[in-house]
């Protein structure tokens, strides 16, 4: 079985790559473009751009090795249906979810704004999970989908740290799944935010998880794959 050695804190890691999924959380134009939710809000979309080159090198290095890899994004049905009243009333009227922006209705499935920036578009035959909330786990079939294929551990990356992959940390910690947040795939429009939010995970012995660098763990992945290992294990037809 391949198994890689991860410099994570607060302790190194033994994982499995074969029970190992890489999860990309909301790297949507919503997030990171102008015009969309996060610029909305009245945050300065940018401050998350330095997540997308780390992102995409271990993209491309879980791809190269056949790990899951799996894209989430925040976002409701088009009659807002799915939407709780709370969350669509918050803010200024002329940006809520579901208003109308440079990329579409605001947080809107099959908006552009509601897809992936295209560095990091998915594949075909990537899951492509939409949540209706901040956690990746509530409202979709994200636990029943790792629980076919065997997966124990993840490697998290997306935005924004403090919000939507802490909270899918959290979920992920309560249901026996191992995470370990790349901590330079992730980003916050709030860099105190950013730190506080990851420091959060890997406090108290990695209360919610573990926090590692991508640069290492891209290196050992790639390495993986030159070996010609395989991380899939055998399903049945
Ligand atoms: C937010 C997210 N920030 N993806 N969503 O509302 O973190």
């Amino acid at each position: 079985m391949p198994r890689l050695t991860v410099e994570a804190e607060p302790a190194p890691l033994c994982v499995d790559s074969a029970a190992a999924a890489l999860i990309i959380i909301d790297m949507q134009r919503d997030f990171l473009e102008p015009g969309g939710f996060g610029a909305a809000l009245g945050n300065d979309v940018s401050l998350l751009r330095p997540a997308v080159a780390p992102c995409r090198a271990m993209l491309d290095a879980a791809r190269r090795l056949g790990m899951l890899v799996i894209h989430t994004r925040e976002g409701h049905r088009p009659d807002l249906s799915d939407a709780p009243p709370l969350k669509v009333e918050r803010g200024d009227p002329r940006h809520r979810i579901g208003a109308r922006g440079p990329m579409g209705r605001i947080l809107i499935r099959g908006e552009p704004g509601h897809d992936i920036i295209a560095e990091l578009y998915p594949l075909a035959g990537e899951p492509v999970i939409d949540k209706p909330g901040k956690g990746a786990f509530y409202q979709t079939d994200l636990e029943l989908m790792l629980r076919n294929r065997g997966i124990d551990t993840l490697f998290v990356a997306g935005v924004t740290t403090e919000v939507c992959v802490n909270t899918t940390v959290r979920e992920a910690n309560d249901r026996g799944f191992r995470c370990i947040v790349l901590a330079d795939c992730c980003a916050s429009y709030f860099p105190e935010f950013h730190r506080a939010g990851l420091a959060m995970i890997k406090a108290q012995g990695g209360i919610f998880g573990s926090v590692a660098p991508s640069t290492p763990l891209v290196a050992a992945l790639t390495e993986l794959a030159a070996r010609g290992a395989t991380p899939l294990r055998a399903v049945s037809a």
